[in-house]
């Protein structure tokens, strides 16, 4: 049994402080069991925690870390962004090399804002969408998570669905009560739901890969299906690429799909580990934002030149590194193929899906293609798959409804080392 003595210690100590010792909710282990781990450090691929136990990483802060824990670029460019000053209040050159990078991998955000997270972007591209408009509709798909603004909240994903909550206590009614919330990977839904309210639909917002109820890909169609009914009812399109952007492709999902959304939301990989958002799109609808037009949003530390370091050096890097998507295409092939192998000795009911370094093991023996489905997996499987993959030194995500991630550190050996502690938590179930 692993020493967890000071994880355990200081987790007692948060919980008197901190709502369940966390400052997010997935992260208390509360879905899954077990003693949630205290981390010391990371490098590349691995953690080790403040007992001094060692994991293989495939949590990756929630899939921020494309290239690893404390890539040398990365801090070295944090240390001097630091040396130069924290954060000022005023533009700095940062903000403009990270907006140009962005602005070629992914063309469609023809003019961006940085905020600080996932979630205010995707409330302000929400916010946008709806000055631009003029229309108070949302329409959003169960089990998609678009961060903890209030009108999201409705039948969401990730820590809302690992927490078994059907939206959130403190969301008065009326602040859902424009969201429109269908199932994913149904067009003929989203059709009806939009001759249902016509002109009433200010944009659709999707996951374009879910991530937040474990890996769910579009079906063949449904994302062009989505654009053209978007369209065709005046209705944005907004695509949440804050997991997804340079995670599925260096143009993210818009590249992998070949879409053109009006909006995007980025977020994780653009920060390199620092807390980043960003939302942009058709020139003429972010042309609506203040300074330049009637609808507001703003930010004390959004484009801090320390996040804006980070992500820049981040986006260089895998620049850099042209084969890097395939190279991770290549070693995820090989990882579902030995976990469907594994799977299949032990019989058991469950499956692999996976789209480039973002997958999820899901127990039940039916595709998941919408939350349903998500839902009526065995989460008290996952439960013991997820303690005894700790015990083999493997930090997997702790809940059904994440996507687990491996990156540029995770090689060959890694891929290996993971399909080994597979086998044996697999054993021991
Ligand atoms: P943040 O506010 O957590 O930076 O981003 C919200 C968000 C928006 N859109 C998508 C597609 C997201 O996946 C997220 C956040 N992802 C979760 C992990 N599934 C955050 C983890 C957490 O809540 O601790």
């Amino acid at each position: 049994m692993m020493d967890l003595t000071r994880s355990l210690d200081l987790q007692r100590r948060a919980e008197r402080l901190l709502p369940g010792g966390v400052d997010s909710p997935v992260r208390s282990f509360r879905a899954v069991g077990g003693v949630p781990r205290w981390i010391e450090h990371g490098q590349g691929p691995w953690l080790t925690d403040v007992d001094g136990n060692r994991y293989l990483d495939c949590i990756a802060s929630w899939g921020a870390l494309l290239l690893g824990h404390a890539p040398a670029a990365v801090v070295a460019a944090l240390a001097r962004a630091a040396a130069r000053g924290t954060s000022f209040g005023a533009s700095t050159p940062g903000e403009l090399a990270l907006a140009e990078r962005i602005q070629q991998a992914m063309p469609a955000l023809e003019r961006l804002r940085f905020v600080n997270s996932g979630t205010e972007a995707t409330m302000s591209a929400v916010r946008v969408a709806r000055g631009f408009t003029g229309r108070d509709r949302i329409l959003k798909f169960a089990g998609c998570y678009h961060g903890h603004a209030d009108l999201f909240l409705a039948q969401a994903g990730s820590g809302v669905a690992t927490q078994g909550l059907a939206s959130s206590a403190g969301v008065p009614a009326g602040a859902i009560a424009d969201t429109l919330t269908l199932p994913y990977n149904d067009a003929a839904a989203v059709a009806a739901a939009l001759e249902r309210h016509p002109g009433q639909v200010a944009a659709i917002i999707v996951e374009p890969v879910v991530g937040n109820m474990g890996c769910v890909p579009p079906q063949p169609g449904f994302l062009a299906e989505l654009r053209a009914l978007a369209t065709r009812h005046g209705a944005l399109l907004i695509l949440d690429e804050v997991m997804t952007g340079f995670r599925v492709a260096y143009g993210g999902a818009c590249e992998r799909f070949a879409l053109r959304p009006d909006l995007v939301t980025l977020g994780k990989i653009i920060g390199g580990g620092l807390p980043v958002g960003a939302y942009g799109g058709r020139a003429e609808i972010m042309e609506c934002v203040a300074p330049l037009g009637p609808v507001y949003q703003a930010g004390t530390l959004a484009g801090n030149p320390l996040a804006m370091a980070a992500g820049e050096a981040t986006l260089a890097a895998i620049a850099a590194c042209p084969g890097l998507y395939a190279d991770l295409e290549r070693r995820g092939a090989a990882l579902q193929q030995g976990l469907e192998d594994l799977l299949r000795a032990a019989g058991l009911a469950a499956r692999v899906q996976r789209v480039g370094s973002m997958l999820t093991l899901f127990f039940t023996a039916r595709e998941v293609r919408d939350f349903a489905a998500a839902q009526a997996c065995d989460t008290a499987a996952f439960a013991r798959l997820h303690a005894a993959l700790l015990e083999q030194g493997v930090l997997w995500p702790p809940s059904q409804f994440e996507a687990a991630f491996f990156g540029a550190a995770h090689t060959d050996h890694e891929i290996e080392f993971l399909l080994r502690a597979f086998a044996a938590a697999l054993r021991a179930l």
